[in-house]
């Protein structure tokens, strides 16, 4: 059985989680307890030398990064190829906003929320390096503003239906306001945050309820 090394509160781990639901694939969940800094430990150092998570563990494969493995996922999992499509056109417009997600979100609205709501800078950074958050908020909001002129002309990211591209940039736009940055100004990224949660699969996380509550 798929292994996945994750953490409640993560939103990385969250993408893998939600696609797995979506896709009805049976997985073990392994909690790496990252507010203790177990992923700073051997053991799990020995997994993944990067000390981050999702980790995921299929037989030999052993895959170390969400927007890997949300494209391993769907590759293996849906052969309707409806989360990545197969032409080149479409599967080129799912990875751009891929690269979106590991870039303008995760220094964005994902740092944003690291040093405001953990005190902490992540993408690798000791927990005790002191991050100015104004950094992620600026770049967060302006990614929102993308976003924005991209959904206010179609409901999905990268296709006329949800794909992975949708899963991969959900968990920290819908988080943003627990970086303090509003989604009060995107009537069509809160339009599309509302159509992923009505996908049959979804999951809830911390958080996104109630994206103001800090973690205790
Ligand atoms: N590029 C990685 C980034 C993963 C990442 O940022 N993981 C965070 C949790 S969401 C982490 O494990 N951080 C550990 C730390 O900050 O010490 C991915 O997309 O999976």
């Amino acid at each position: 059985m798929i292994r996945l090394y994750e953490h409640p509160e993560s939103g990385n781990s969250h993408k893998v989680r939600l696609l797995l639901s979506c896709l009805q694939v049976p997985y073990e969940s392994v909690n790496v307890d990252l507010l203790a800094g177990e992923q700073m430990g051997d053991a799990f150092r020995a997994v993944n030398p990067r000390g981050e998570v999702p980790v995921l563990v299929d037989g030999e494969v052993v895959l170390r990064d969400s927007m890997a493995i949300l494209v391993y996922l769907a590759r293996r999992h849906d052969p309707d190829r409806r989360w990545l499509p197969a032409d080149p056109a479409g599967e080129g417009a799912v990875m751009e906003w891929l690269a979106f997600a590991a870039s303008w979100i995760q220094y964005g609205v994902f740092t944003a929320r690291a040093v405001v709501a953990f005190g902490i800078g992540g993408n690798g950074l000791p927990h005790d390096f002191a991050v100015d958050p104004r950094e992620g908020q600026l770049r967060g909001a302006r990614s929102l503003e993308i976003l924005e002129t991209t959904l206010g002309e179609r409901d999905w990211l990268a296709a006329a239906h949800p794909t992975i591209a949708d899963v991969a940039c959900f968990p920290y736009v819908a988080l943003a306001p627990m970086g303090d940055v509003s989604l009060e100004p995107y009537p069509a990224v809160r339009r599309w945050i509302d159509r992923v949660r009505e996908l049959p699969g979804f999951l809830d996380m911390p958080g996104l309820a109630d994206p103001h509550a800090r973690p205790a």
